[in-house]
């Protein structure tokens, strides 16, 4: 078209009306078939992208007539093609999502998280204090003879602690269940010379009626100190500042004496009550206090069994129940939740809790 008139763009532009009628983009089958419809019309050489761009060889008032219609026809074209594309684009990734078995819209599958069982928290956080106070982690059997559990740490044959009642017995050979940790401690002096921190913790059993607070399985930490001039006054500096890491910087503690055969003096070791502070609950059975650990000053005879010197040396040691202070610090009410590995039970002790 080298010079416009405006008969021939008349016939142009009703030639471009019945041609768009059977070019209707909704009906385009896919995305290749709409792609010819827009070159046809729209694209650089397109029908009517010719005739807009002939549009400046009209006269003005002709331009203005045509020009808008020209141009709104061009607008409505190009919505009509996007919303078919947009259509045939949402209908290919639905076909290829159904295809394929790789859903990415699918949530994603989270594997259930393990965590420390609460007993092991307990122990690890005892065991971080006491590490930081300078003792060591020691492990030992938990079939023990009669020697290590009973005989070295002073307990005479006929003391009541040796009852069937109270220790399990194997018969052949004569051993023992280990009814305490101290056997640990035995056996790390026979095999080091003072001086010598450390914490036994472990595994112990006694034979025992089962209830809401006793098992005859249980766990204890045992610690013991042995240097030059130990004396009581380190024993209660040490227990006072473990208390207080373990319950609280306001925690309080109280001395009583006690008697334990492998130490003289012995106490025990109460703390002021964590759930009334003193002033009475059920907790406490009103006393204000909740008995704690056992303690003392290592009797010299238990030095004279492994040769340690009780002139030159002395030491304190202690005892305490872990379930004890797991159920305190976790509100648990029965002990007996600690060893049916009831994921219920488990799944609600969490390492940061402690
Ligand atoms: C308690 C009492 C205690 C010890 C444990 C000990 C160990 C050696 C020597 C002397 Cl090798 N003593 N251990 C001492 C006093 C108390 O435990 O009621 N535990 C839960």
């Amino acid at each position: 078209m080298a010079s416009l008139t405006r008969k021939n763009w008349d016939s142009a532009y009703a030639k471009l009306k019945s041609a768009l009628k059977s070019a209707d983009p909704a009906q385009a089958a896919d995305l290749d078939a709409l792609e010819k419809i827009r070159l046809r019309f729209l694209g650089r050489k397109g029908s009517l992208t010719e005739l807009l761009k002939n549009l400046k060889d009209l006269p003005l008032k002709e331009r203005r007539e045509l020009g808008p219609q020209a141009q709104a026809r061009r607008g409505a074209l190009e919505e009509k093609i996007a919303a078919r594309k947009a259509q045939l684009e949402t209908q290919a990734d639905a076909a290829a999502l159904s295809e394929s078995s790789l859903d990415l819209t699918l949530p994603a599958f989270m594997p259930a998280r393990g965590r420390l069982h609460p007993l092991t928290q307990t122990i690890s956080e005892m065991a971080k204090i006491l590490s930081l106070m300078g003792f060591s982690w020691a492990e030992g059997p938990l079939v023990e003879s009669e020697y290590y559990n009973f005989e070295a740490l002073n307990i005479p044959a006929h003391h009541p602690a040796r009852d069937l009642q109270d220790t399990f017995y194997l018969e052949d050979p004569p051993l023992v269940m280990r009814t305490h940790t101290s056997a640990v401690q035995i056996r790390a002096m026979e095999s080091s010379r003072p001086p010598l921190r450390i914490i036994c913790p472990g595994r112990v059993f006694r034979n025992e009626e089962v209830d809401a607070t006793h098992s005859a399985v249980f766990h204890q930490v045992e610690g013991l100190a042995v240097d030059k001039n130990i004396t009581f006054a380190d024993l209660k500096g040490t227990l006072d500042l473990f208390l207080k890491r373990l319950f609280g910087p306001d925690t309080r503690t109280r001395f009583i004496p006690s008697y334990f055969p492998f130490t003289e003096p012995s106490a025990q070791v109460d703390v002021g009550c964590l759930f009334c502070s003193g002033s009475g609950c059920s907790v406490c059975k009103q006393s204000g206090w909740i008995e704690m650990l056992g303690a003392g000053v290592v009797n010299p005879n238990v030095f004279k069994f492994v040769n340690y010197d009780p002139e030159a040396w002395s030491g304190f040691a202690f005892g305490i129940g872990v379930e004890r202070v797991a159920m305190l610090r976790l509100g648990i009410k029965d002990i007996r939740d600690f060893y049916e590995n009831d994921m219920r039970f488990l799944s609600q002790f969490d390492e940061s809790l402690i």
